[in-house]
């Protein structure tokens, strides 16, 4: 076993190792998840590489927020792209031209995609607040004046996904989308995909980017793309509104680990809003995230299973399928301790056992290279662990924490994991990857 010299000496190559990843990855306005794979701003993964760069650069991490925030919409939507005005359009598929998104408030939009993502960015904007004061007197009074700045607007992200994506009527936000989950091609959505019909011809027309630049048994299948892009011809065209999504919209679905997101970021609000004078508002939010822990128990949870699944608005079935999001109503505090102990005993059995892969290791569709069908992503792995610390775990956390930390620094901060031998797959000097290395180190 490692000596004490080694495990520091291990720390130290990984910590500078991480921090390169995201000086390399920083174009001087956001950072990008990858320099070959997607050259854009993505909003969840902003979120992460805030919580990172909060060790190392505080700036850089409200810069990267203010960027994907001075792209959000007037309904409050916080889009999952934002495209970067300076990279050609044939750069990422589907790009701006794909999206047509309208022009708001009089202004041309800026370029971005209507859809949004998990809404990381409370929690990162909390946890690059409670950092600051590591880095001296001035970055804490830039972070009071940051935190002053986004407060309102992650109020609206959250009023958006809260009342506009409440499609089913049951107190939580649907996806309108799979790209909307963060888990794009998880086995969870397989069942209401099935409903959305598979243009083919719409291939023909485009060019999938991504399949140039990495191994095609990774990546979504084709027919998986049809569907992706004729939910998103069906959303633009109805011009991205949410009004009767579940009668107009072919995909309207709600996820535990989208949700429990979204009431960890009502709690996050809570402890900004304090930090702001606000007690009555802080007030709200804890209510907020109560009432979504809640629903999340009524809808998702299935007693016969003893894990949370995804709901089907449209149909309304749960899908079977056991997906890592399923873990990550974990997070919640006001989660019962039934509910909690079963989750955690879920995540250290022979399904999931930490680092959890993405999707059931006994399950009919697990796939242990393609993408989020079984390989291992550090980003929720993050998330889980943070769940295990909420609920007193402190040695399964310690433990996931040190198995996470000796996974990347053995293969490289690549995007995803083999799930057995832990090989690095996907892009190299992944953002999010690195960003969390330096939160896990600390
Ligand atoms: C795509 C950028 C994004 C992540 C998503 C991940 C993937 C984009 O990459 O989606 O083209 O498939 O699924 O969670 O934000 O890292």
């Amino acid at each position: 076993s490692p000596t004490a010299p080694d495990v520091a000496e291990m720390c130290a190559e990984l910590w500078r190792s991480a921090a390169g990843v995201l000086d390399a990855n920083w174009t001087g306005r956001h950072t990008v998840p990858s320099r070959t794979l997607y050259p854009h701003q993505w909003s969840w993964d902003s979120a992460f590489t805030a919580i990172g760069l909060a060790y190392v650069n505080p700036a850089r991490a409200w810069r990267d927020l203010r960027s994907l925030f001075e792209a959000q919409w007037p309904d409050g939507r916080v889009p999952h792209i934002v495209f970067d005005p300076q990279i050609p359009e044939d750069a990422y598929f589907p790009g701006p031209r794909f999206w047509n998104v309208p022009a708001y408030n009089g202004r041309p939009a800026r370029g971005s995609t209507g859809l949004v993502q998990p809404p990381m960015h409370a929690l990162a904007a909390w946890e690059v607040y409670r950092h600051a004061s590591a880095h001296g007197a001035d970055a804490v009074q830039q972070a009071r004046v940051e935190l002053g700045w986004l407060y309102p607007r992650l109020v609206a992200q959250q009023e958006f996904l809260g009342d506009r994506r409440d499609a089913g009527g049951g107190g939580l936000a649907s996806i309108v989308h799979p790209w909307e989950s963060g888990l794009d091609n998880s086995p969870a959505w397989d069942d209401a995909l099935a409903a959305v019909p598979a243009d083919l011809r719409l291939l023909d027309t485009y060019h999938r980017r991504d399949l140039d630049v990495s191994d095609v048994t990774h990546r979504p299948t084709d027919t998986d793309y049809a569907r992706y892009l004729g939910l998103v011809e069906n959303y633009r065209d109805g011009g991205y509104s949410d009004t009767a999504l579940a009668e107009r919209h072919p995909f309207v679905v709600e996820c535990p680990g989208f949700n429990a997101v979204l009431a960890t970021a009502e709690l996050a609000l809570a402890q900004i809003a304090g930090v702001l004078g606000r007690p009555s508002a802080a007030r709200r939010h804890r209510e907020h995230a109560r009432g979504i822990t809640a629903a999340i128990s009524d809808r998702l949870w299935d007693p016969e299973t003893d894990f949370f699944h995804a709901l089907d608005v449209r149909s309304g079935r749960r899908t079977p399928a056991r997906s890592v999001s399923g873990l990550l109503p974990l997070m919640l505090p006001d989660l019962d301790r039934a509910r909690a102990d079963a989750l955690a005993e879920a995540a250290g059995s022979p399904r999931f056992g930490l680092p959890a892969p993405s999707y059931d290791r006994t399950g009919p569709a697990f796939d242990d290279r393609r993408y989020w069908r079984g390989p291992i992503w550090v980003n929720v792995n993050w998330l889980l662990r943070r769940g295990l610390l909420v609920h007193g775990r402190r040695d399964d956390a310690e433990r996931l924490r040190q198995a996470l930390v000796r996974l990347v620094h053995r293969n490289g901060h690549y995007e995803y994991f083999h799930p057995e031998d832990g090989g690095g797959l996907g892009s190299p000097a992944f953002g999010w990857t690195a960003a969390l290395c330096l939160d896990l180190l600390a």
